[in-house]
């Protein structure tokens, strides 16, 4: 097992006392500190000046209160969150969570995970990210539409096109970006298209922006299985998840001649071993906000529905986690290791608990971590922003190309990267180390800050 290099143990022990309770930030802190040991080992200057410390402490969290009025009337409170991580290579960017389980910590992790997978884009952005624990399941559009001008009352004097410019994430997409873009106008009186990113074409929006996440960690993880003379091809698939990520992750792996025979929702998951229907899923999530058990109902005969349970025990050769942090077990990773497993590619931030990572490692499995992975999103949220600055918008044959070129330069960096550390094949220490010099070089340029 990888453990905290001992220079750097009084570092993480200081998170864990100061952010008390905070077990996800602990645990993303926790990771890519066991993969710094080695690059303070060669580089011994990145350990001045308090850097790590530094990098560990966000440069700024807001917290606030979210009123809103339910279509009853009745008066409704949520807390709203905007962790700004770190801004040393760009404006903070990240996007925002509505999710009953958000709390500080989870953002903070988030934010952690931002900063470093921004930096891997090599694009010119920072790391930050909010959200807040609304719960958007069964809400009204006025409700939803109510929810996102308040919670924006409040995050417009915190955020602007070369401060903070934040995105979707779990329970945010098109329609609520859409709210959040009209109040931020309506109360600055400015038509500032580069301060979200994710718009929708006819204001602003990007090409591919909606489909990049999916088709990035698609991208990545073809690459990844060609560096063992892999492809996707007639490979069996399982994506969990059935949002924004898991549908477009879907799309491109079939594109790719992959067989995705599972996906998911919190409720259950559905099999379905003819090769499931993207387009199905696409119209019961994006269209109708129905449920995955629907699926089955709409499919019979050869698509089951299993409530509960776990989508890992459905043997296939690739596994994508595409729903939401720790969903993936070390129970899991045996299970999916003894039904032979080659690869796992995260398209949602740290779904692979730190013990299936051990396993799936020391089984030889190859593991892409999110941070790298699922860059491809934030990556196009980027080239968005660009074409907003230049007030131009791209063809989605180009923004694609770029996007891929994107993916594939984070894979060789990553695989570089960790063969220069002397792991060759270990995505996660490539990613941490590579991500960590870009942040470090730059915060070490603009002094003590
Ligand atoms: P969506 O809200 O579009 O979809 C989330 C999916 O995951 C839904 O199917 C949802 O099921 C499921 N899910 C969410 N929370 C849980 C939970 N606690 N337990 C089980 N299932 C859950 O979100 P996205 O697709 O945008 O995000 C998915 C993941 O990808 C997240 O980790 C996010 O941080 C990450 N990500 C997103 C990017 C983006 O551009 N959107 C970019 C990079 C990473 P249900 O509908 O039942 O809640
Ligand atoms: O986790 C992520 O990278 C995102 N939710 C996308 C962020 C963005 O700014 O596009």
């Amino acid at each position: 097992m990888v453990n905290v290099d001992e220079k750097l143990e009084p570092i993480l022990n200081d998170v864990l006392r100061r952010n008390a309770g905070e077990h996800e930030f602990h645990q993303a802190v926790r990771e890519v500190l066991e993969s710094l040991g080695r690059v303070i080992a060669k580089r011994p200057r990145y350990a001045n000046n308090a850097l790590i410390e530094r990098i560990c402490e966000p440069e700024r969290q807001i917290i606030f209160r979210v009123p809103w009025v339910n279509d009853r009337g009745q008066v409704r409170i949520n807390r709203g969150f905007r962790v700004q991580f770190n801004s040393a290579l760009g404006p903070y960017k990240g996007g925002i969570r509505f999710h009953p389980s958000v709390n500080v910590g989870i953002i903070k992790f988030l934010g952690f995970e931002q900063t470093f997978k921004n930096a891997l884009t090599g694009m010119p952005i920072g790391g930050g990210k909010g959200g807040s624990d609304f719960s958007p399941r069964d809400r009204s559009d006025a409700e939803i539409m109510r929810f996102c001008q308040s919670f924006m009352t409040e995050l417009h004097r915190h955020i602007g096109e070369y401060v903070d410019v934040p995105a979707g994430d779990i329970g945010v997409g098109g329609r609520e970006i859409g709210y959040m873009f009209g109040q931020y106008k309506r109360l600055t009186n400015r038509y500032e298209a580069g301060v979200l990113t994710g718009k929708a074409l006819f204001y602003g929006g990007s090409r591919a922006r909606k489909e990049a996440t999916g088709y990035g960690a698609a991208y990545f993880v073809r690459r990844m299985l060609q560096t063992k003379g892999h492809d996707f091809d007639g490979k069996k698939v399982v994506v969990s998840g059935s949002g924004n990520v898991a549908i477009y992750t879907m799309e491109k792996v079939i594109e790719f001649g992959g067989k995705v025979i599972a996906c998911s929702d919190s409720n259950g998951y559905v099999v379905d071993e003819t090769g499931i229907d993207f387009a199905l899923v696409k119209d019961i999530k994006e269209g109708r906000r129905g449920r995955i058990s629907e699926y089955a109902k709409i499919k019979g005969g050869h698509a089951r529905y299993v409530e509960g349970g776990s989508i890992w025990d459905v043997p296939c050769d690739v596994a994508m986690p595409s729903a939401t942090q720790n969903e993936l077990t070390g129970k899991d990773a045996k299970i999916l290791i003894k039904n032979g497993v080659m690869a796992v590619g995260e398209g949602a931030n740290m779904p692979t608990t730190p013990e299936a990572v051990r396993f799936f490692q020391e089984a030889g499995v190859l593991f892409a971590p999110g941070k790298a992975a699922n860059a491809g999103g934030v990556a196009t949220s980027a080239l968005e922003m660009q074409q907003n600055a230049s007030r131009d918008s791209w063809t989605f044959e180009q923004t694609e190309a770029r996007l891929a070129e994107i993916m594939h330069n984070i894979h060789d960096t990553c695989a570089a990267t960790a063969e220069e550390y002397g792991t060759p094949g270990d995505y996660v220490l490539g990613a941490n180390v590579a991500g960590f010099v870009r942040v470090a070089e730059a915060m070490d340029a603009l002094g003590v800050i």
